[in-house]
C-alpha cells in the first residue's frame, strides 16, 4: 500500500523488540487468517456466515497484550482476532469455521461460537450484546474471588442499541466490579451508518453517568490501543471499578463474508471515498512502515515473519479441510436438557 499514511505511535522507542514483534506477529496472523477464509467462502468450503475483522486487528492485539492467561475475555459476532490475540489455537479456529469436529466448538458453531478456555477466552456469540452481562459475571467472579484479574467484553458500536449494555455499566459502576468494555467502534451496525440509529456518533460518553472510566483513542493504532488498554486494566486492578474503552476503527470486508455482494447485488452503502481514506488508515499497513523507518526492524525480517504465518495458515487450512464433520447421530450431545 504505497499512500499509507503516517500514523503517530508513542513513546516508541521505550518498548523492547519483542514487544514490537509479538504486536505484528499478532496482527499478521489474524490478517492472514481472515483473508485466508476469502476463497473457502466464495466457493462454498465454508458455508458458515463469517464476519470478517480484517482491518481492526490493533485493538485485539493491543488489548489482550495487556492481559494474563486469568483474566477472560468474551467476543460477539466478530471475534477471530480476539480469540487468536487471547492466545486461541489456530487450527481449532479454522477447523470451528469449517465446522469440523476438530474445531474448538467440535464443529457445532461455526465462525461465531468460538471459545478457548484454556487462555481464557470464554466465548464469543452471534446475538448482539449476549456477552455482556457474561462478561460482568465473570467480572464479579474474579472481585469475589479476589484474583486480581480483569474481565473484558468485545463489542461493537451496535451492541450500544442493546439495554443489557446500560444494566450492566450501572452493576459495575455500583459495585466497582473489575471490568474493561471494550467498544470497537466501526461506524456502521450491518448497513446503517452510525448516524442514522444514535444521536451521536460517539459511544464512550454513555457511560459517564454510570460512573464508569471512559477512554476513546485511535483503534488502528496499535500503541494507541495497547497504552489505553493498559490505563484501563491498572484502574480495575488497583479497585477502582470499571472501564469503557471506545476504539474508532473500520471494517474492510463486507459485514458478512468478504464483500456485501449478496446473489450479485452490491449492499454495500459504505461511500467509496470513506472506504478509500480508512485503507490509508490500515493498522499493519502503517505499523510495518513505522517499524521499518525507526529501523526497529528491516523489510526482510517482516516479510520472512508473513511468509512462515501465511504457510501456518494454509497447513491449517489443509488439515481442517480434510477433518470428520461431527457424525449425526452425535449433534445432540453437548445440548443441555
Ligand atoms: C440481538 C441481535 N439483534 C440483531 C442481530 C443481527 N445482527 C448481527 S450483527 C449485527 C450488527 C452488529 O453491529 P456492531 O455491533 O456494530 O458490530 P460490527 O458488525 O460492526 O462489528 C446485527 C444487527 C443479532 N445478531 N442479534
Ligand atoms: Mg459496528
Amino acid at each position: 500500500m504505497s499512500d499509507v499514511r503516517k500514523i503517530k505511535y508513542p513513546q516508541s522507542t521505550s518498548y523492547p523488540k519483542e514487544f514490537h514483534w509479538s504486536l505484528l506477529e499478532t496482527m499478521v496472523l489474524i490478517r492472514r487468517c481472515e483473508e485466508s477464509f476469502i476463497d473457502p467462502i466464495l466457493d462454498r468450503r465454508i458455508q458458515c456466515p463469517v464476519h470478517l475483522y480484517s482491518g481492526e486487528e490493533a485493538i485485539a492485539a493491543g488489548v489482550c497484550a495487556c492481559l494474563t492467561p486469568e483474566d477472560t475475555v468474551f467476543g460477539n459476532h466478530r471475534s477471530h482476532g480476539h480469540y487468536l490475540a487471547k492466545g486461541g489455537d489456530l487450527y481449532g479456529l479454522i477447523a470451528e469455521v469449517y465446522c469440523k469436529e476438530d474445531g474448538c466448538s467440535r464443529g457445532r458453531g461455526g465462525s461465531m461460537h468460538l471459545i478457548s478456555k484454556e487462555n481464557g477466552f470464554l466465548g464469543a456469540v452471534p446475538i448482539v450484546g449476549g456477552t455482556i452481562a457474561l462478561a460482568l459475571g465473570a467480572a464479579l467472579a474474579h472481585q469475589i474471588r479476589d484474583n486480581n484479574a480483569v474481565a473484558v467484553a468485545f463489542f461493537g458500536d451496535g451492541a450500544a442499541g442493546e439495554g443489557v449494555l446500560y444494566e450492566v455499566m450501572n452493576f459495575a459502576g455500583i459495585h466497582d466490579i473489575p471490568l474493561i468494555l471494550v467498544c470497537e467502534n466501526n461506524l456502521y451496525s450491518t448497513h446503517m451508518p452510525i448516524r442514522e440509529i444514535r444521536c451521536r456518533d460517539t459511544l464512550f460518553d454513555t457511560a459517564i453517568p454510570f460512573d464508569v472510566r471512559t477512554i476513546r483513542e485511535e483503534g488502528n493504532n496499535v500503541l494507541k490501543v495497547y497504552e489505553a488498554t493498559r490505563t484501563a486494566v491498572a484502574h480495575c486492578r488497583e479497585k477502582k471499578g470499571p472501564v469503557f474503552l471506545e476504539f474508532s476503527t473500520y471494517r474492510q470486508r463486507g459485514h458478512v463474508g468478504p464483500n456485501d455482494n449478496i446473489q450479485g447485488s452490491q449492499t454495500d452503502i459504505r461511500p467509496p471515498e470513506e472506504i478509500r481514506e480508512w485503507l490509508t488508515r490500515d493498522p499493519i499497513a502503517n505499523y510495518k512502515k513505522f517499524l521499518i523507518t525507526e529501523e526497529i526492524f528491516r523489510t526482510e525480517e517482516i516479510d520472512e515473519m508473513d511468509a512462515m504465518i501465511i504457510d501456518r495458515v494454509k497447513q491449517a487450512h489443509k488439515k481442517a479441510e480434510q477433518a470428520n464433520r461431527p457424525a449425526p447421530e452425535d449433534l445432540p450431545k453437548y445440548v443441555f436438557k
